[in-house]
């Protein structure tokens, strides 16, 4: 650890001017909450006056939200910050000289999962900015979700061979990965207990002051900052692990003619000291931004990790079995069409399919990594006609989401629902058999969110996830 660094710190004092890069879901909120405390002077969002989000510059310095959706208290934040000349967006990055810290909140998706390469460009850009106009006693710390390793390994590099200042000696450098979630951002991030890692002790200890004054219930936890980068990757992980046990339950379940719901209620009757079983819901897919990338952030971390790993030989990792299960689970509610429109007395080839969410999240206007995308494409190629309905999803590329639900299941052979958003639960199903005027109707039940024996009653084929003590039920085909 670098006497040098506590050295300047200590003779530099408190952090009192803040830069964020990329003023996103994350950047936003943790800028503002930078600035509404009496502990800084003044915050700098930094944005690249790009094409696509340039715009947020001037909306910002109008204290104006670019953020879609509702964001509690954060549009009245970025007023009161604006107008108390505290928080200032630009594009001029040549202002990160006069900061005494930067965050950087930009987006790693994956390239290509099947090759465990993100896309670091958007993070490479911003890294590369820092270092640019880097100064001693600076601290630097990445907010995104990034590959472990990357911290003290690519971000160091850039930052050290930009600037000529050498990380944990002449700046201090950490992760502090954000856990923030649409509808919440401020909160979580004053609420969350905040994983701060460094690359020394010196870093964390900085940054743990940086972070401090905006936790209101939640705790700094102070760790390396592989650690940390470890952590935010495993805790989507592990969520996604989870979804994916229940959803190969499901799958059991049908093939032994019985309900998961049944199972699960069992399972989850299981109480007392100790006894912990996360067992969640299965359903049509595992869709967002999170879940669908993170796994491959942790697997590429142990690859390009310097130490051997000791695992089963050939044997696939349970992370990304549990990815595959989950990104199986819009076939299955493909294979499901298919045998309902089988048992229906009618060909794929030219039915009509009535899609009921392209939102990845109920009640959500979120569409990134959409279950419903795959299924779709999936029917397209059974020759399948298909209308798309979501109540919340504007648009997206390639696919026309309807907001009329009667116009998309009219004249439909299928009914598919796939996210679970509130109307969905107040379908009637005489209502949905008059508008699709078929004899044999079929609904497909991707979230649990209809009664089985009211459809299979009214007529329907049924078929839902996790339900073999319907998927089978007797038909009278008149
Ligand atoms: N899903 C299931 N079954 C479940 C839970 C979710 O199939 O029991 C599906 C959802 O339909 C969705 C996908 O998984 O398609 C992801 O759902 P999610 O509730 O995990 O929502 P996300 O992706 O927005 O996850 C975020 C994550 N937060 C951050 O990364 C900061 C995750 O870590 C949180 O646990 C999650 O929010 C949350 O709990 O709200």
């Amino acid at each position: 650890m670098s006497n040098y660094l506590k050295k300047i710190l200590d003779e530099k004092g408190p952090i009192k001017n803040i830069g964020v890069i990329g003023m996103g879901y994350v950047g936003i909120p943790a800028a503002v909450l930078f600035a509404d405390s009496d502990a800084f002077d003044l915050v700098w969002g930094f944005q690249r006056d790009s094409a696509s989000s340039g715009f947020k510059i001037d909306m910002l310095n109008r204290g104006e939200s670019p953020l879609k959706g509702e964001e509690p208290g954060l549009e009245e934040l970025i007023s009161k910050v604006v107008q108390a000349d505290k928080f200032r967006c630009t594009s001029d990055f040549s202002k990160i000289a006069e900061v005494d810290a930067v965050t950087l909140a930009i987006q790693t998706p994956f390239a290509d999962p099947a090759r465990l390469e993100p896309d670091f460009g958007a993070l490479i850009e911003g890294v590369t900015q820092v270092g640019k106009y880097l100064t001693e006693s600076t601290l630097v710390v990445l907010e995104s979700t990034i590959t472990p390793g990357t911290t003290g390994g690519l971000a160091k590099e850039i930052l050290e061979s930009e600037s000529g200042l050498t990380a944990g000696k002449d700046f201090a450098l950490a992760h502090a990965p954000e856990r923030v979630m649409v509808g919440r951002l401020l909160r979580n991030i004053q609420e969350h207990d905040r994983i701060i890692g460094g690359i020394d002790e010196n870093s964390t200890k900085r940054a743990v002051e940086l972070y401090t004054p905006v936790l209101t219930t939640g705790k700094a936890i102070p760790m390396s900052a592989t650690a940390a980068e470890v952590t935010k990757t495993t805790e989507n992980t592990f969520r996604d692990l989870q979804i994916a046990a229940i959803n190969q339950l499901a799958l059991y379940c049908e093939a032994m003619g019985i309900n998961v719901y049944d199972v699960r209620n069992g399972v989850d009757s299981l109480k007392g000291e100790g006894i912990t079983r996360a067992i969640l819901y299965p359903g049509a897919g595992v869709g967002g931004h999170c879940l669908t990338k993170d796994t491959y952030h942790l697997e590429r971390g142990v690859k390009i990790s310097d130490n051997k790993l000791d695992y089963p030989a050939g044997l696939d990792s349970i992370f990304v079995l549990a990815r595959k299960v989950n990104d199986f689970m819009p076939v299955h509610m493909h294979n499901l069409t298919i045998d309902a429109l089988k048992r229906a007395g009618k060909k794929a080839e030219g039915s009509k399919v009535a899609i009921l969410g392209w939102a990845f999240l109920n009640d959500s206007d979120d569409a990134r990594n959409p279950p419903s995308e795959p299924y779709r494409d999936l029917l397209l190629g059974s020759g399948c006609t298909v209308d798309v309905h979501d109540p919340h999803v504007l648009e997206y590329p390639g696919v026309d989401i309807s907001h009329d639900l009667s116009g998309v299941v009219k004249g439909a052979d299928v009914v598919a629902i796939l996210t679970g958003h509130s109307e969905y639960f107040k379908l009637e199903p005489a209502v949905v058999k008059n508008l699709m005027v078929r004899e044999h109707p079929v609904i497909v039940d991707g979230r649990n969110v209809i009664n089985a024996d009211d459809y299979i009653n009214a007529g329907f084929v049924y078929k839902g996830i996790g339900r073999g003590d319907k998927n089978n039920h007797s038909h009278q085909l008149k």
